[in-house]
């Protein structure tokens, strides 16, 4: 048995994956790893019908007994975190490391989720009426559809579903069609854990596979009252008004262009790291991977440098092995729309450094890349633009109001960071005329958020807030409630109305 094959048995999913219209291939070499098909109409339509009578019974159960779905499934992870993460590596092309942070970043949701079961809290309101009492009640939404991208395969899908499930909804996914084993052995280590619970109901999770259509019929059945989408800001711009039309809720995660301000006082080795960190870390597909670099002009030139040799230094290389720092892209049509972004900049007025492809004698199916720098004169239509891979746009600046005003300047507003030790500084990005984003960092980079917080942005980003903090109260429906334990009917606003 070959080695992707013993994975895959291991992680419950050789069976599964034997053939079918959407092949999945590896952008490390292009091997081909399996295939799955696509699912129709009508079994799209079954599995919202489905998904629909589970949650008559799951709204039923008590949150801290689905907290246990929860608790079991971080288990499985956990024993699983080293399978999943290899697979992650496999279809993904993220290094190891960033393969098992991913199931890491899964099974912490998880610990949150679990304790969130516990604190489904409402709230008790003054009424202004004699003998009542108001009450706020977060009770069950419904099924949501979770629409997920190639880049976090398995962990955003986590972040949804696991705060979902504690709220008593059902989950329906539709992961990208580049990465449909990772997602087959995720929902293999769910049906481990719902072995374990016992009796939750059928079909409390599933999966759809497919293209465009499936997504669009989602997002169109009411059946959904919530869908929450990760991806491009053109594909939530063909969902939200899918979804918005039968007044459904949506959670958007689109496109970021995120920047990191580096002031005089920043420290210029942190500086360096968490620049290469943010630029590089997953070849430049994370939707808060570093594109913007705006230095200040008295430590342009050094910190530039700087960063032109760790650039230099990277060697795109295979993810399976310790030591490489960047994987490839994940395929040749994101290898081309950097290729023309490159151009772009140039003919912009842009002088790049490093960029083109890498390692093609050794994997000629894959799309390798070398990071690239991009110094800009100001702040042209390519930089305002997000293109998924591994380009730094770099800008100068001399006062600060005017490098908040360009860090602000784009049309996507996810996340953000300065570099800088002057406490004034710091403040002032984080003020309300500060950053403009849904994430704002202070001394390291923008990428990498912990899942305790609200991740999201504003603008083209779509507004939408998922994993910690309250996030969880868009997967309920509130609920407000007047009791009346007198025996007259006092009115509110002073009406009266006789009887
Ligand atoms: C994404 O790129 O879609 O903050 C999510 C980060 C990760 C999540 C990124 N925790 O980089």
């Amino acid at each position: 048995m070959s080695a992707t094959a013993a994975l895959l048995d291991r992680l419950g999913i050789a069976h599964l994956v034997a053939d079918g219209d959407i092949v999945s291939r590896s952008p490390i070499d292009g091997a081909r790893l399996g295939a799955v098909k696509a699912h129709n109409a009508a079994e799209v339509d079954a599995a919202l019908a489905q998904s629909a009578a589970a949650f008559k019974a799951w709204r039923t159960v008590p949150a801290p007994r689905r907290g246990e779905l929860i608790r079991l499934f971080g288990e499985v992870l956990r024993e699983h975190k080293a399978d999943l993460g290899a697979l992650v590596t496999l279809e993904a092309g993220k290094i190891v490391q960033e393969g098992l942070g991913e199931v890491q970043e899964m099974i912490d949701i998880c610990d949150f989720a679990v304790g969130l079961s516990r604190q489904l809290h409402g709230l008790t309101i003054a009424s202004e009426r004699p003998r009542h009492r108001m009450v706020e009640t977060w009770q069950p939404l419904g099924p949501v559809a979770i629409i997920t991208a190639f880049n976090f395969p398995v962990a955003v899908w986590a972040w949804n579903a696991a705060l979902a499930l504690v709220c008593g909804d059902p989950v329906i996914w539709k992961p990208s069609e580049k990465t449909p084993l990772t997602a087959l052995a995720t929902q293999a280590l769910f049906e481990k854990a719902l072995a374990r619970f016992g009796d939750a109901p059928e079909g409390l999770s599933q999966l759809l596979f497919g293209l465009r259509a499936v997504g669009e019929q989602i997002a169109a059945d009411p059946r959904v009252p919530l869908v929450s989408a990760t991806g491009s800001t053109r594909m939530g711009r063909e969902v939200a008004p899918v979804v918005a039309k039968r007044f459904g809720r949506s959670i958007l995660e689109l496109g970021g262009n995120n920047a990191m301000i580096v002031t005089p006082s920043a420290d210029l080795k942190l500086a360096v790291r968490a620049i290469l960190f943010a630029a590089v870390g997953t070849a430049g597909q994370r939707c808060t991977t570093l594109r913007r670099l705006i230095v200040h002009n008295d430590c342009y030139d050094k910190v530039v440098s700087a960063v032109k040799t760790a650039f230099a230094a990277i060697q795109p290389g295979d993810p399976r092995h310790a030591g490489t720092l960047m994987g490839p892209l994940i395929d040749k049509a994101a290898f081309d729309a950097v290729t023309k972004a490159l151009e772009a900049a140039k003919a912009q007025g842009g002088t790049v450094h490093g960029g083109g492809r890498a390692l093609s004698d050794i994997f000629p199916e894959a799309w390798y890349a070398y990071p690239a720098i991009a110094e800009m004169p100001s702040q042209t239509e390519i930089v305002k633009h997000e293109t998924f891979g591994p380009i730094l746009y770099v800008l100068r600046y001399s006062d600060f109001e005017e490098a908040v005003a360009m860090q602000n300047d784009v049309p996507q507003g996810l996340s953000s960071s300065i570099m800088t030790r002057d406490l004034l500084e710091a403040e002032r990005f984080l003020a309300p005329d500060g950053s403009d984003c849904g994430i704002a960092n202070v001394n390291m980079g923008p990428s990498g958020a912990e899942i305790g917080g609200a991740f999201g942005g504003e603008k083209e980003t779509g507004g939408g807030r998922e994993s910690g903090s309250d996030s969880w109260k868009q997967y309920m429906r509130r609920q407000t409630s007047a009791i009346n334990y007198g025996t007259s009917l006092p009115l509110a606003q002073g009406i009266e109305f006789p009887e």
